[in-house]
């Protein structure tokens, strides 16, 4: 039986879809399998580079998982939910309408910052005007923390769309956030044939029935060349965006309270400077984080955060600790 590379595209619980990687003999680039995994050892995220064998006829099993460059997942004391993996951007997708949740946004940043993930908010319908100046003053923090903020309206204004191609060409994005937000109007508005990867996805499938829970990767098309038509370099790498179904938890449970130390980019020059070296920046005397939020250079609600995320880690190790 043959054994080959492919990319996973698309993960609907246990089972995969997954694309031969182009180059190798005997296979036909771009063939797509359904992919099982054995057992719990080779659970697969959208992104994964695979060792599989071919089992039959458009069918294979994982045999490796190639090293991750890194994970984004979820998790909670008892499961981990992984979103895709081998990213080099999350796009967090935010609207004025429905309004979006301060914490989710929150915690996407962490989760981005501790993968090693750059973080990209889009604050999407700002052709809605009344919840704006809501929407924005909610990203002030994030803002003066240098993140970057693109505001958009995916549906009316095509510049806005425009403005963010160079930001995604080249590289593997996952879109994040709410139902509702926009993120497959983003995602079809990048990549025009989106409707007809989906489609090629849903045939290969029995059924099209896990449609909605899945996480999709789907390939940009290549850049437009502005000056001249005939050098369109056709290997270069056109990017990818990855399109997650909306969520409304994004536990971090399997945070460390170093990681989230560090992953609070602000509190960063402030590390070791409490008076107890694991201070939860709550009421103990000598804080210098709550120093900082009195002075107004740290957000309250980003202290706020952390010290609901360092909880529910302390409480998912006594949790795992209990079932041992
Ligand atoms: N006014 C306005 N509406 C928009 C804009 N972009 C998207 N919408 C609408 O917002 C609704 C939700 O958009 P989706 O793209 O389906 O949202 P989603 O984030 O993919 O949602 P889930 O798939 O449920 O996670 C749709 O009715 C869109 O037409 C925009 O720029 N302005
Ligand atoms: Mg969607
Ligand atoms: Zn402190």
């Amino acid at each position: 039986m043959k054994s080959f590379k492919a990319l996973l595209v698309a993960s609907y619980g246990r089972h995969y879809l997954a694309r031969a990687i182009e180059g190798q003999a005997d296979i036909s680039p771009q063939a797509l399998y359904q992919v099982t995994s054995r057992g719990k050892q080779h659970l697969g995220a959208v992104g994964d580079i695979l060792e599989v064998q071919e089992t039959g006829p458009e069918q294979a099993v994982i045999e490796k998982i190639v090293e991750r460059k890194n994970l984004l997942y979820r998790s909670d004391a008892y499961k981990s939910k992984s979103i895709a993996s081998n990213v080099d951007q999350i796009l967090i997708v935010l609207a004025t309408e429905p309004g979006f949740s301060p914490d989710l946004l929150g915690r996407a940043v962490i989760a981005a910052e501790t993968a090693g993930i750059i973080p990209r908010i889009i604050l999407n319908k700002c052709d809605l005007p009344n919840k704006l100046p809501a929407a924005r003053k909610m990203l002030e923090p994030y803002i003066a923390m240098g993140y970057p903020v693109h505001e958009m309206s995916v549906k009316h204004d095509p510049a806005s769309v425009e403005a963010l191609l160079p930001h995604v060409q080249g590289r593997v994005s996952v879109l994040v956030g709410q139902s509702g937000m926009g993120k497959s109007t983003l995602l079809n508005a990048l990549i025009p044939d989106a409707a007809a990867q989906t489609q090629e996805h849903s045939k290969k499938l029995d059924s099209g029935k896990h449609t909605t829970t899945a996480c999709r990767y789907y390939d940009l098309p290549p850049a437009k060349e502005s000056t001249s038509a005939e050098t369109t370099s056709t290997n270069s790498f056109a990017g990818a965006l990855i399109d997650s179904p909306g969520f409304q938890e994004f536990g971090l449970a399997h945070l460390s309270e170093s990681e989230l130390q560090h992953a609070f980019i602000e509190f960063r020059p402030l590390l070791g400077k409490c008076k107890f070296h694991n201070c939860s920046h709550g009421d103990e005397p000598g804080c210098v984080v709550r120093s900082a939020v009195d002075a107004g250079t740290i957000s309250a609600q980003r202290v706020e955060l952390f010290r609901q995320l360092r909880h529910e880690s302390h409480n998912a190790d006594t949790i795992q600790a209990k079932l041992k």
